[in-house]
């Protein structure tokens, strides 16, 4: 009798444990996460595209449990009140140029110094690399968790006034920057009349000549429909502009390791898709603003990267002698 009680009690336990380590084990159903992107541009450029691709790679790594949704054309806010709602938490996610970062960590000044990337493939490892990853791991002081940096590309003046072949060309022309410091300086530099203005308001402000030209990429050139107010471009290339996907980090955090990593390797890989698809595409933007209308010129750059020297000088400490050598050995 004591035998079978004795069998008995360790077949009640080894019943019991089983049941307690087989519903351990049923993976715990993922929570669903909808996630609002804001962005400044259209739908069609590049940053519309990359974001596209990063839905459709998200949704697919994550078993459908992320659902990624972005919004365009400022609708969200302009960058900087879209960076200001990713770090509170009002908006899930931003993608936005690494212009107004300074604003938010001092060290994303390193990439506005004028003429400090010359070949994107040569800067693409730092980016995607130790220095960029520490850039990035930075703006979590701000409760933001930066993913990967997607492409804005090489910036070129337009202008309504003149065509543009040597700095002095500037001369007292209204052109609206990025609210960057070392943007402002280096055009002040130029010798410009440089002012900082919400990407949301540009294009009204060349049309009504608020503002005589703007610089930016060539694809937001076409797809923004600068070519309308602007007869004239510029092939500067003087700043080379990458862009963060951000997350609020609180928000990044609640979700599974899994859901985590999915968000992580479909960031990468849109990444690359949007790299191309810019790349892709400037080889026949030239010939496609020309045919609508834009007289462009080809200025020597040597020339605008010496007139814009003292700049370096100027944020040298700022930003820190050791991260400009960093990506100027590029
Ligand atoms: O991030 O504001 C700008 O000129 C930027 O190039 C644009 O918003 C993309």
């Amino acid at each position: 009798m004591k035998k079978l009680c004795a069998l008995l009690l360790v077949l009640l336990l080894a019943s019991s444990f089983l049941f307690a380590g087989g519903t351990k084990e049923k993976p715990a159903e993922a929570k669903k996460f909808t996630l609002r992107v804001g962005h400044t541009l259209t739908d069609d450029s590049h940053y519309g595209v990359g974001l596209a691709k990063l839905a459709e790679l998200a949704k697919q790594k994550s078993n459908g449990t992320l659902e990624i949704q972005a919004f365009g054309n400022s609708k969200l806010g302009n960058e900087r009140d879209l960076i200001e709602g990713v770090s509170l938490g009002t908006v899930e996610m931003c993608l936005t140029s690494t212009g107004p970062l300074p604003n938010f960590s001092k060290a994303f000044m390193v990439f506005d110094l004028p003429f400090i990337v010359q070949d994107r493939s040569k800067f693409y490892p730092i980016l995607d690399g130790e220095t960029g990853q520490k850039m990035l791991e930075a703006l979590g002081s701000k409760g933001i968790k930066g993913i990967v940096f997607y492409e804005n590309g090489f910036r070129h003046i337009t202008n309504s006034k003149r065509p543009i072949n040597v700095p002095d060309d500037l001369k007292g022309l209204k052109i609206r920057l990025m609210e960057n410091p070392v943007h402002l300086e280096t055009f002040r530099v130029l010798g410009a009349n440089p002012s900082p203005m919400a990407f949301g308001e540009l294009f009204t402000a060349l049309q009504q000549k608020v503002m005589d030209g703007q610089e930016n990429p060539l694809l937001i050139i076409k797809t923004s429909k600068f070519y309308e107010v602007q007869k004239y471009l510029a092939l500067t290339g003087h700043f080379y502009s990458p862009a963060v996907l951000m997350i609020n980090e609180k928000l990044f955090k609640s979700m599974t390791p899994d859901q985590q990593k999915a968000l992580q390797s479909a960031g990468a890989e849109a990444r690359d898709f949007e790299r191309n698809f810019i790349i892709e595409n400037e080889k026949k933007l030239v010939d496609e603003l020309k045919s609508l209308g834009m007289e462009v010129t080809t200025p020597d750059k040597a020339v605008f990267q010496k007139a814009a020297a003292s700049v370096y000088t100027k944020f040298e400490a700022d930003i820190g002698k050791d991260l400009i050598q960093k990506v100027r050995g590029q």
